[in-house]
């Protein structure tokens, strides 16, 4: 895979705005950006160029599945959607398209995000999501990475690097 972003962090001129994107995301609500941020940073430390949208399944489902249904065709190769409390977000996505969806459960005030969890993680077969940890906003950036780094050299010996680095 020709990668925009790593060619462009050689040459210094990486601009996140400008490349094209490879990893979406979608926030079912704007109280998720906080813990979000954290993906977006992971990601920008991976020199992987993303985009992020915010729309709920419940509140903006034709938005949802505007996004989810034209994402392959923008170029995107994974998707991460994260939401909170009955989080249909991740598996309405995966139902619209055939892009691999990774799920970050959000903590909720009621009940500590095992209701986002269970609602993200119980999919039925056929219509998989990888769901991370509650919270697990990183974890998804890396997964997303790595699952680009299948068809990337340059981005496997950055996740290689960073492996090392977290062993030291
Ligand atoms: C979900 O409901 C969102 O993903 C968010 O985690 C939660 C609360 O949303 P707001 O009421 O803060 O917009 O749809």
């Amino acid at each position: 895979m020709a990668h925009a972003a790593q060619q462009a962090r050689k040459t210094g001129a990486y601009d996140a705005q400008k490349a094209r994107p490879l990893v979406g995301i979608i926030l079912g609500s704007k109280s998720d950006l906080e813990v979000m941020q954290g993906a977006l940073e992971q990601l920008e430390e991976f020199g992987v160029p993303c985009e992020l949208v915010i729309a709920s399944a419940h509140r903006n489902p034709a938005r949802v599945h505007a996004w989810a249904e034209g994402a392959g065709a923008r170029g995107i190769k994974v998707l991460i959607a994260a939401a909170g409390k009955a989080a249909h977000l991740a598996g309405v996505v995966a139902a619209y398209t055939a892009l691999p969806v990774i799920a970050v459960p959000m903590k909720t005030s009621d009940l500590g995000g095992l209701d986002s969890l269970l609602s993200m993680v119980q999919m039925p077969t056929g219509v998989p999501v990888a769901t991370v940890a509650i919270n697990g906003a990183r974890n998804a950036a890396i997964l997303a990475t790595q699952i680009l780094a299948t068809g990337d050299d340059a981005l496997r010996a950055t996740l290689v690097a960073y492996k090392e680095k977290l062993a030291e």
